[in-house]
């Protein structure tokens, strides 16, 4: 059978340069490949299906484009994948277009933001025939197998003579090792690797790609859903699995792999193993991962350094414990500051720092904290990002307890914790402590690590024109003749956080005047 897949995202945040082609001939994007339609679509070419993928990040295949080869390849099934809240608003519009024009098409959704709410996406989307939750690979099988009478497919929400129908959930599959390879290469898209995550400073102009080696995370941090939609558990591939997909990366020339795991600092055998096996096959591919900073791994630090890892990104959120603790981190400043500095010494290249703020509870105090431990801490690079509620997590709950949010009414849309709480900051003041205390981190950074500072300003200059360097690292600086910027400072900045309001805003308008903004932008 033959399917489409097309992974759902604002275009805007990732064209590199409108037209910029790498080496290859290929379109260049600065950000992460699409991994959950490329993991689909090499489990569905190995049980011989036909797979065809898009990527609304590439600039040359618009929502029209893709509608043409649908009506051209007349798919089986297409799904529409995507991540979050955001991209909500961009799937229900292609989805109604695509209903519009080839009326009898079969449509799926799938990803985190439709799995953890598909009850509400399909009533709202009646144009969508399947809502699939969870892992996809089985899934994807079991739908295309049955389409006439999905009544058996676990993990599918759905509707039989006009009545949504919630199957059973799917039993979490732990034998990750038994899916193939993501089919990377028939996305002719080439991926450049940003500064973390998502910021616009291009890293390395090297094949870039990422990599999923276990999923979940069981910590209850109040602000996250990934314990809910891997039921609080961990699962993982094996160390040989890993290392088999390094070396078909590094024969198709990849230069750096990020790993998509939510917690990759566990199990310190599996790490050995697989940063020994990276040594032993001559792999040399660098890579990245994401880990909490209690992780019991950081003797293994010296080693992952070894094995070309360069990247280590730890969940610091706060340098204030009282709003750790409010945020149920369950971890310690001083474990924050021992992780920091262990993976400093153990020579990874790049540490860096994910902080929050806006969070509830926090005062003005508290964000002075955040911004004084991040200058003292060895860490390369920071972000520091409002804090959003997302439907699903322990703090959506509170705040449907408290009435803060309407779970009816109020579901797809995304707020930050400060428009909504009373107990958090008004958004302004937290946007000028912001900028405060940038300014005060950055001058900290000078003084106590110049030479971190020296090194990271050269990385920088490696690959963007000195002129946007300057343009990112004046902007805290420039205040208020710096007209509608004023408030954005170097992480607002290269955090796309004008890009991310938007975003965010659009989840809250109705889909007609969703239609009309996005024709607006068209037009421009
Ligand atoms: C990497 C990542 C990013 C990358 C982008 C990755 C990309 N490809 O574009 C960056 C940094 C850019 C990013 C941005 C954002 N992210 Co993010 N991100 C992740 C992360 C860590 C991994 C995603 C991933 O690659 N997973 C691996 C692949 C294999 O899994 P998958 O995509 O889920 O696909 C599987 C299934 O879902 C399913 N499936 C998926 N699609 C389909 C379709 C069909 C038809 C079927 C059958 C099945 C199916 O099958 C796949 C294989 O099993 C997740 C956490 C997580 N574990 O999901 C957060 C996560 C998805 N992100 C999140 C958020 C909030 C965001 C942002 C809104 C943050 C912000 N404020 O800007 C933005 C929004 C971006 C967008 N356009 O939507 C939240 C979403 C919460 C929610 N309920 O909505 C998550 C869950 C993190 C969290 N802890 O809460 N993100």
């Amino acid at each position: 059978m033959r399917v489409i897949l097309v992974h759902v995202r604002d275009p805007q945040f990732y064209a590199l340069q409108q037209g910029h082609r790498g080496p290859t001939g290929n379109i260049q994007v600065m950000g992460f490949p699409p991994i959950g339609i490329m993991s689909l679509s090499a489990v569905l070419k190995r049980a011989g299906h036909e797979c065809i993928m898009f990527d609304q990040a590439n600039p040359e295949t618009p929502n029209e484009k893709i509608i043409e080869a649908i009506k051209e390849q007349k798919p089986d099934l297409i799904g529409l994948s995507f991540l979050s809240t955001t991209s909500y608003p961009y799937a229900k519009i292609l989805a109604r277009a695509i209903r519009a024009e080839v009326p009898d098409a079969k449509l799926a959704f799938g990803g985190v933001f439709a799995t953890l709410n598909a009850l509400q996406v399909k009533e709202q989307c009646p144009y969508v025939d399947f809502i699939c939750r969870g892992d996809g690979e089985q899934l994807i099988l079991d739908l295309l197998d049955n389409l006439q009478d999905p009544s058996g497919v676990q993990g599918l929400t759905w509707a039989k003579d006009g009545k949504i129908v919630h199957n059973p959930d799917r039993k979490l599959e732990r034998e990750l090792d038994q899916w193939p390879v993501p089919d990377r290469e028939s996305l002719k898209l080439d991926f450049v690797e940003s500064m973390p995550l998502d910021v616009p400073v291009v890293l390395s102009r090297e094949k870039f790609t990422t990599m999923q080696t276990s999923r979940g995370c069981p910590w209850p941090c109040i602000f996250c859903d990934i314990p809910i939609f891997n039921e609080g558990k961990w699962r993982y591939r094996s160390a040989e699995s890993v290392i088999e997909e390094f070396k078909v990366l590094q024969k198709q020339g990849y230069g750096s792999v990020y790993f998509v795991d939510d917690h990759f600092l566990l199990q310190p055998k599996r790490i050995e193993a697989i940063c020994e096996g990276i040594i032993r096959e001559g792999i040399t591919i660098k890579w990245g991962v994401e880990g909490r900073v209690d992780s019991v791994v950081q003797s293994l630090f010296p080693l992952m350094a070894k094995a070309n890892c360069r990247i280590v990104m730890f969940g610091i959120e706060s340098g204030s414990q009282k709003i750790l603790d409010r945020l149920r981190k369950q971890q310690t400043l001083e474990q924050i500051e021992i992780a920091v500095k262990n993976a400093k010494k153990a020579g990874i290249e790049i540490v860096h720092g994910f902080f929050v703020v806006g969070s509830p509870d926090e005062n003005e105090d508290d964000m002075k904290k955040t911004f004084k431990f991040a200058a003292r801490l060895p860490l390369d690079t920071f972000g520091f990002n409002r804090l959003c509620v997302y439907r699903g997590t322990p703090l959506w709950h509170e705040y449907v307890a408290r009435g803060l949010v309407n779970d009816t009414d109020d579901w797809y849309k995304y707020f930050k914790c400060s428009e909504i709480d009373p107990t958090c900051m008004k958004g302004p003041d937290i946007n000028s402590a912001r900028a405060k205390g940038l300014r005060s981190l950055f001058f900290r950074k000078l003084f106590l690590h110049p030479w971190q500072t020296f090194t990271l300003l050269r990385r920088f200059l490696r690959y963007m024109p000195a002129k946007d360097i300057y343009t990112l690292l004046s902007k805290p600086f420039r205040g208020k003749k710096s007209g509608a910027t004023r408030a954005e400072v170097l992480s607002r900045a290269v955090e796309h956080q004008d890009m991310k309001t938007n975003a965010a805003d659009l989840t809250k308008v109705s889909d007609e005047e969703l239609e009309a903004k996005l024709q607006q932008t068209a037009n421009k």
